[in-house]
This record gives structure tokens, C-alpha cells and sequence, in this order.
């Protein structure tokens, strides 16, 4: 599925990120910027070394990276020539300010990606793995992020993707964007 937002395409895909040829990838990762288990582990895989070693030179510099913020590295052997390094909340029931946070994570990506001029990105589901984030609520905080970003900034940005791994999570973003473009909940 995809929409034009202000000359920027919109796009969600079912598949696995690292396979993407955008200018830059985002990983869901942790605050120490170690690598971990899911999309995480599999950035740092199929990139190899020069992630990780960027990573701790990041981390001796500046210290763990706080929830909601992002740092940029090398994409290494990825396609994408950089990964976008973000910091999702873990679920704690709601009330745990997890939605501003969550949009913070990916409006920092944006920003960051529009600061380098960068003319594509993909994003994968922040926060819904290991972190817990129920998907449909998680789904309507990244769109609409996405959606007020791209109406009210200036960006180079070109093309903004999601890449879903599993039906489940793009069947939930389907249905979020559909009511976001729909104009009910905007
Ligand atoms: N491509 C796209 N999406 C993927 C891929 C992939 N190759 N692999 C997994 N996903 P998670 P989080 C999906 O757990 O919830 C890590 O250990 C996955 O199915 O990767 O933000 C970090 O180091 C799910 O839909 O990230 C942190 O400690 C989504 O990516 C912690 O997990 C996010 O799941 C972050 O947890």
C-alpha cells in the first residue's frame, strides 16, 4: 500500500529491512548500542563490524543513548549507506509516557535523515517485539508521526517505507493508515 504525502511516497511492505536499498535503514535497538535480538541483531548481521565499531565509538563519546533519540552510523555491507539508530519505549501498560516517546523515536529519525539529506528511509515496527508495544496502537503513533512530519517540515526525503516482517504487523499498519488517510483520526 502506498500514498503521496506532500511529494513524499508513503509505503508499507511486508519483508525484512536489510534487504532495503533506501538511503538509510532505522534500527530498533537498545540504549547501550550493543546489538541485541530481533531487527536489531539482524541490522548488525548483515551489515557486519563497521556498525557495531561506530556504535562504540558513539557510546565512549556521548554515553547510552536515551529513549526517543537517535544517533547515525555506516550501513557497512548493507545496501542502505547508513543506519539510523533509535531507541523505542518498552511497554509498560500506557501510562508510562510510552506514546510521546514512541513518537519521538521516529520524528528524531526524520529529523536526523532530513538533517543529512538523505532522499529515502525505511522504518521497521519500533517497539513491538521485545519491547511490547501493542501493534495497532504502535501502528497509529508511527503513521501519524510520520504524516504530521511530512505536512509541516521541509525534508528531502523522498520516500519513507515500513517494512513489516510478519502479515500481522502489516495487516496493523494497513488498517491504521487506512483511517489515517480517511481523515477520521488525524
Ligand atoms: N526486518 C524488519 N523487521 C524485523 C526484522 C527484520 N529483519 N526482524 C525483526 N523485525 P524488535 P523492539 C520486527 O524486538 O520491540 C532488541 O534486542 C519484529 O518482528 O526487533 O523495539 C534490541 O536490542 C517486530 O515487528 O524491537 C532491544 O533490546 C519489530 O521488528 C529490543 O530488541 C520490532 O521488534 C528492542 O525491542
Amino acid at each position: 500500500m502506498e500514498v503521496i504525502i506532500n511529494n513524499t511516497k508513503l509505503s508499507l511492505i511486508q519483508g525484512d529491512i536489510t534487504n532495503q536499498a533506501t538511503d538509510a535503514i532505522v534500527n530498533a535497538a537498545n540504549p547501550s548500542l550493543m546489538g541485541g535480538g530481533g531487527v536489531d541483531g539482524a541490522i548488525h548481521r548483515a551489515g557486519g563490524p563497521a556498525i557495531l565499531e561506530e556504535c562504540k565509538q558513539i557510546v565512549s563519546r556521548q554515553g547510552r543513548l536515551p529513549t526517543g533519540k537517535t544517533v547515525i552510523t555506516t550501513g557497512g555491507n548493507l545496501k542502505a549507506r547508513y543506519v539510523i539508530h533509535t531507541v523505542g519505549p518498552i511497554w509498560r501498560g500506557g501510562s508510562r509516557n510510552e506514546a510521546e516517546l514512541l513518537k519521538s523515536a521516529y520524528w528524531e529519525c526524520l529529523k536526523i535523515a532530513t538533517a543529512n539529506k538523505l532522499t529515502s528511509i525505511s522504518f521497521p515496527s519500533i517497539s513491538t517485539g521485545a519491547y511490547g508495544y501493542p501493534v495497532s496502537e504502535a501502528a497509529r503513533i508511527a503513521l501519524r508521526t510520520v504524516v504530521s512530519f511530512l505536512k509541516e517540515q521541509a525534508t528531502s526525503l523522498k520516500e519513507v517505507a515500513f517494512v513489516l516482517f510478519d502479515s500481522r504487523t502489516y495487516e496493523g499498519y494497513y488498517s491504521a493508515l487506512q483511517e489515517i488517510i480517511g481523515g477520521s483520526n488525524t
